[in-house]
């Protein structure tokens, strides 16, 4: 096997952060060239900056390293791509369908596609939502994801490009605090209660979201993309479930560790973000094509966040 060199977009975010060392594990540290547009808050051994939305500098960069295999994390989420629609399409969208062709032409060989519940809408069904379903989402965001989803398909059906995604639900994690997200207030809750004992919550007391705890959102990744080709039926991107929870039931569980943590409500538009999508997911084509399994469920997720993050 030729030598391989990964190319991460939007590797200063919430996944990229936590993704970098399992893949200098795999692939060896000078193999792994994070990017972003902003420097990252950490030191990582190799960092360059990038812009997704400069066909150019994207194009260059790829030829020079010899990229082999994208993750492509660049994306505005579902309430910042709020904030501007079409600029958000543009690199949502517009990049990601240019990144395709360029890789399709200079001989990169795998892409990772980050999906989200995002492309599920008020006419999804809420529980145990299928794999394909009636998808109208009603962010940018999700509209963009959705119509990136088909265009993998296409472009592994015309061309053979080997592009493998999956539909990230919320993901909790300790390393950063995520941004721009609806689901973010379950990764929020646990700074806040940490740093002032207090979380003022955007989103209503039984609003139900399905979460996945970071150490299976890295296992998840890397066992798609290290599958066997043959064996995933799609290119679109996987649904994956770990638990669902309400911001109610997750702070009744931090309770148990931080007793003072007092928590408040003050609704804003992400309630309607979060009430047009599911609260449980069928993930079985994963777990049939890949043998997708999660580890953690919502108490032993607690448990192991309070554990690190007072560490
Ligand atoms: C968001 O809330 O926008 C993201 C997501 C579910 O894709 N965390």
């Amino acid at each position: 096997m030729k030598d391989q060199v990964v190319l991460i977009t939007g590797a200063n975010g919430q996944i990229g952060t936590a993704l970098i060392p399992g893949l200098q594990k795999i692939y060896g540290e000078t193999n792994v060239i994070a990017t972003d547009i902003r420097n990252p808050k950490a030191e990582v051994s190799r960092f360059e900056t990038l812009n997704i939305l400069n066909d150019k500098a994207l194009t260059d960069f790829i030829v020079k390293n010899k990229v082999t295999q994208v993750y492509h994390l660049a994306a505005l989420l579902s309430s910042k791509g709020e904030e501007d629609p079409h600029f958000t399409w543009s690199l949502n969208f517009n990049a990601y369908l240019k990144l395709l062709e360029i890789a399709r032409n200079n001989a990169v060989e795998k892409i990772f596609f980050p999906s989200t519940i995002g492309v599920y809408g008020p006419t999804t069904p809420k529980i145990n939502t299928p794999q394909n379903s009636s998808f109208i989402p009603s962010t940018v965001y999700g509209i963009s994801k959705i119509t990136a989803e088909l265009w993998n398909e296409y472009y592994r059906n015309r061309y053979g490009l080997d592009i493998r995604g999956m539909r990230y639900p919320g993901v909790i994690s300790h390393e950063t605090r995520p941004h721009g997200g609806t689901t973010d207030f379950a990764v929020e809750i646990f700074f806040d209660a940490i740093e002032k004992g207090f979380y003022n919550c955007y989103l209503k007391s039984d609003t139900r979201l399905p979460m996945l705890y970071m150490p299976d959102v890295l296992k998840a990744t890397l066992d798609l993309m290290h599958a066997d080709a043959s064996r995933l039926s799609t290119s679109m991107a996987y649904n994956i479930f770990g638990f669902s929870l309400t911001p109610n039931e997750l702070y009744q569980e931090i309770l148990k560790y931080i007793p003072k943590l007092q928590i408040d409500y003050t609704i804003d538009h992400r309630q309607k973000i979060a009430e047009s999508w599911t609260e449980t997911i069928d993930d079985s084509l994963a777990r049939n094509d890949w043998a997708w399994q999660p580890k953690y469920d919502m108490p032993a997720m607690v448990s192991d966040m309070i554990t690190k993050m007072k560490n």
